[in-house]
């Protein structure tokens, strides 16, 4: 049986691409060229990342559009999630001991509802980069299960993690996803940022992350990422260590 929504979806997005073409008076050098560089981009496995670049963004702003506005705004969810990622008893991360300055950082916080009533036992994801950009069990030298993790919140709803301050975050400019960018004359730099997902059964899933104030790509993402402003946090010290106390608000699904 044909599948209806597939057909207008592929459809609408040939139309689309036909439109670009014939409005950009494509030549048949440039196509076979452009063929030729996604050949590169799947083949170097960057497909994901190359794909997450150009479009994570917008389909954030459609799950922004349909969402309850009491519920904490969602963001990109990267290339790097994996759920095989430890569950952490006491919230704290396994670092690299080869990071000698990192700066220790906790995020917590509180899961609600929408009505704000906290909501316990929920699953939360938390996965950031190493103090030199690089995510566990993607990036050479850093195990899989560094850097990331999955907690519950306790009966008052609260969630707590441990890990180092991430940086701002440059795109393997190595591979054909940055060299891309170069070319169009665009840097390749997020904003240091810390990734966030919370599962509840019955509930929207909500995947987010949390920024720093002070960081100069804040504003300008090169994933042109939404970055929510409740999420973006001035410095705040505790016992040396970086605190991002972000509260995250779940909607029924
Ligand atoms: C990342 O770490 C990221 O969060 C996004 C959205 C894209 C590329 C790398
Ligand atoms: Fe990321």
């Amino acid at each position: 049986m044909a599948n209806n929504r597939l057909d207008q979806v592929v459809s609408t997005i040939v139309e689309a691409v036909r439109g670009a073409v014939r409005d950009e008076n494509i030549s048949f050098e440039e196509y076979r060229a452009a063929i030729g560089y996604m050949m590169k981009i799947a083949e170097s496995g960057e497909l994901p990342l190359f794909i997450d670049v150009f479009l994570n963004t917008s389909i954030v702003s459609v799950i922004n559009q349909n969402a309850h506005p009491a519920a904490s705004p969602s963001d990109m969810e990267g290339p790097y999630f994996l759920d095989s990622a430890p569950v952490l008893e006491d919230g704290k991360m396994k670092t690299m001991d080869a990071y000698a300055d990192d700066q220790p950082m906790i995020v917590r916080g509180t899961v609600k509802d929408v009505d704000g009533q906290p909501l316990a036992d929920v699953l939360v994801d938390m996965w950031n980069s190493t103090p030199d950009g690089k995510y566990g069990g993607i990036h050479e030298g850093i195990p899989v299960d560094y850097y990331r993790g999955k907690v519950r919140t306790d009966a008052q709803g609260q969630y707590q993690f441990e890990s180092t301050v991430p940086v701002a975050y440059k795109i393997p400019d190595s591979g054909p996803t940055g060299a891309l960018l170069e070319m169009m004359g665009r840097h390749s730099w997020r904003p240091a940022h810390v990734h966030l997902k919370v599962r509840h059964p019955g509930y929207r899933d909500l995947t987010t992350q949390l920024y720093f104030a002070e960081d100069e790509y804040t504003h300008s993402d090169c994933c042109e990422g939404i970055v929510p402003e409740q999420f973006i946090y001035p410095e705040l010290i505790e016992d040396g260590k970086r605190v991002l106390e972000a509260d995250l608000v779940i909607e029924p699904q």
